[in-house]
């Protein structure tokens, strides 16, 4: 049976997580300059985003105050932002409707 694209996304999600979090320290949690590498490499935003902003997710995220994020962390952030790109598909999906109407 193929893949579906949910299973993709949801492969995508883990394999990324788990590509970064074996480079250093723990193999589980990701650490300040594995997380670094994963928005810089992975994420299109992540050139863009200013050193003092990266800190900030980290320090956000970082809910044991032991400056690593294990995948649970990492999925709420992936949550947070996949709830905000379903919030554009649906003002999207609205806007393709009343264009076609
Ligand atoms: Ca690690």
């Amino acid at each position: 049976m193929l893949e579906t694209s949910l299973e993709k996304a949801l492969t995508t999600m883990v394999t990324t997580f788990h590509k970064y979090s074996g480079r250093e320290g723990s193999k589980l949690t990701l650490s300040r300059k594995e997380l670094k590498e994963l928005i810089k490499k992975d994420l299109c935003l992540g050139e863009k985003m200013k050193e003092s902003s990266i800190d900030d997710l980290m320090k956000s995220l970082d809910k044991h105050s032991d400056q690593e994020m294990d995948f649970k962390q990492y999925s709420e952030t992936s949550l947070e932002y996949s709830v905000f790109l379903t919030t554009l598909c649906v003002a999207y999906n609205d806007f393709f409707l009343a264009d076609n109407q």
